[in-house]
């Protein structure tokens, strides 16, 4: 049973999405970060940079317990583990999965984070960090429309590389900017969302 520690958040929510696709069985820990839970000694054991998600296998490989923090690599790590295609086995297509991985943990999300800090949470107005976020968040939505006009999910298939993105996009592209601008991005956005697997994810924290 693999145990994810998470948060209602983007990053937290792919940790969610990955496992409930997976199909493997997994426990659910909520790290309240207004809290501040993410500074708890033990949880810094298994995130030493103090961040949701962060899951831990009793069973990783070679039987061996593996604790892993990083969305990207958790993604990596369940849909390989998973070997249901979220990760492909084919050299080939990992290319593109990991080429869309990559952009989706160090850039797309990285960047709406920052979005949602200066444009939707902060208290303070910083109309200069609003404009810069706004117009990068735009470009990318822009990005990812273009390349969905020829792909029906970023990496061909469905893939853990879609779920990097997901959560910002359905958080930020439906709710700050709209995705009226970008409609391959919504047709995107409206498969994944329909997905029971994505709707079992985004459920509440059971109390
Ligand atoms: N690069 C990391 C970023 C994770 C991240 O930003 N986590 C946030 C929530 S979305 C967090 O735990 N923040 C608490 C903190 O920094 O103290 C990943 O992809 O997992």
């Amino acid at each position: 049973m693999i145990d994810l520690y998470t948060w209602i958040t983007d990053n937290g929510y792919k940790g969610r999405q990955a496992l409930e696709e997976s199909g493997l069985p997994y426990k659910l820990h909520p790290v309240n970060l207004p809290k501040r839970e993410q500074f708890d000694p033990e949880f810094l054991k298994i995130s030493p940079g103090h961040k949701i998600p962060v899951i831990v296998d009793p069973e990783g490989p070679g039987g061996q317990r593996i604790t892993l923090c990083e969305s990207g690599a958790i993604l990596k790590y369940v849909g390989e583990k998973a070997g249901n295609g979220l990760y492909p086995a084919d050299p080939v297509a990992r290319i593109k999965v990991d080429q869309w991985l990559f952009y989706g943990s160090a850039t797309f999300t990285t960047l709406a984070q920052q979005f949602g800090h200066f444009v939707v949470r902060s208290k303070e107005d910083v109309p200069a960090a609003k404009k810069h976020f706004t117009d990068l968040l735009k470009d990318m939505l822009g990005v990812l429309d273009r390349h969905l006009a020829d792909n029906e999910y970023v990496a061909g298939a469905y893939s853990v590389a879609d779920i990097s993105m997901y959560p910002d996009i359905h958080l930020h592209g439906i709710n700050q900017i709209g995705l009226d601008a970008h409609p391959n991005v919504k047709r995107w956005h409206d498969a994944i969302a329909a997905r029971p697997q994505v709707k079992k994810a985004w459920e509440p924290f059971a109390t």
